[in-house]
């Protein structure tokens, strides 16, 4: 869009050159501030309880997003790791530790976290793993309040069978999920980057719309975006006087490209390599 600013060409102006930024930046930046302010709330995580079976859960009410993926996974030291909290959910080496559905509350019961046990892991006695698995699928298919799963997968092991036939089941059931390729620490930032590619391409190729995104509990790889979408699937709004709502953010239009360039707020810079922990 050409317009004219009714002053000569060789006219100098004393205020500042206005620069061309991209709608999307501008979303970054309300979207970042949503993301922070997120992150903070999910540090209120308590305890509330742990349940063997889904009659003994908690009163089925409100929103609650569950973090699911094979043993081992790093579910529990996620949870730890977004809600800034050393062992608000039992992490181990061990696989298999995490035997119960838990639940944690942020701020107000009616808004849960779940850490569910992991499938998949062999080394537990085939009629325990059966009995798990059925209260895992009760779990999933009756949970009225579950607004979706976080799926762990590990970087280096992503799409194993149990992980694809549970991408497959969520789909078909339209149940959201949002996918960490978990451990990011464990590649340096271009192959962890390039499995992030492949992995977006295989879910692609299966017709499994999922977002995605890098992970790590170890070096805090992660932590707003995921903050992002767990805030938008627990309805967490901002209480702020402008109440900022992440729906009502307009379509692009013309104007809205053209902004001073101090409203440009920089991303996240990606973690370095010598972030990287073994
Ligand atoms: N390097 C690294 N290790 C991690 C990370 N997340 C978890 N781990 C390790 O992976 C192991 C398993 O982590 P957990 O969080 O217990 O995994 P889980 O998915 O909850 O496992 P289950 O409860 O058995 O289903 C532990 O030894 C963690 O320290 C990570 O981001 N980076
Ligand atoms: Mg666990």
């Amino acid at each position: 869009m050409h317009r004219s600013s009714g002053k000569s060409k060789n006219s100098k102006t004393a205020s500042a050159p206005r620069q061309k930024i991209s709608y999307e930046k501008k979303v970054d930046s309300v979207v970042s501030e949503y993301s922070a302010i997120a992150l903070n709330w999910l540090r209120k995580a308590e305890f509330l309880m742990s349940a063997p079976k889904l009659d003994l859960c908690v009163e089925d009410t409100g929103y609650e997003v569950a973090f699911a993926g094979r043993s081992n996974a790093g579910k529990s030291s996620a949870i730890n790791a977004i809600t800034n909290q050393k062992q608000l959910a039992r992490a181990s080496k061990k696989p298999g530790r995490t035997q119960m559905i838990n639940f944690f509350s942020l701020g107000n019961p009616n808004q849960r976290l779940v850490d569910l046990p992991g499938y998949g892991y062999a080394a537990v006695p085939e009629a325990m793993k059966i009995v798990w698995q059925k209260e895992l699928e009760n779990y999933l298919i009756h949970r009225q309040s579950l607004q979706g799963l976080i799926l762990l997968m590990d970087i280096r092991h992503p799409l194993q069978h149990f992980d694809v036939m549970m991408l497959e089941w969520a789909y078909s059931r339209q149940l959201f999920v949002h996918v960490l390729l978990t451990k990011s620490d464990k590649l340096n930032r271009g192959p962890a980057h390039q499995a992030l590619l492949d992995v977006k391409q295989e879910l692609k190729k299966m017709k499994l719309n999922f977002s995605i995104q890098l992970f790590s509990s170890l070096n805090k790889q992660g932590l707003e975006e995921l903050a992002s979408v767990m805030g938008g699937r627990l309805n967490f709004t901002l209480d702020n006087p402008t109440g900022f709502d992440l729906d009502s953010i307009p379509e692009a239009s013309e104007s809205d490209l053209e902004l001073e360039q101090n409203e440009i707020s920089e991303q996240q810079p990606l973690i370095s390599d010598s972030d990287k922990t073994e």
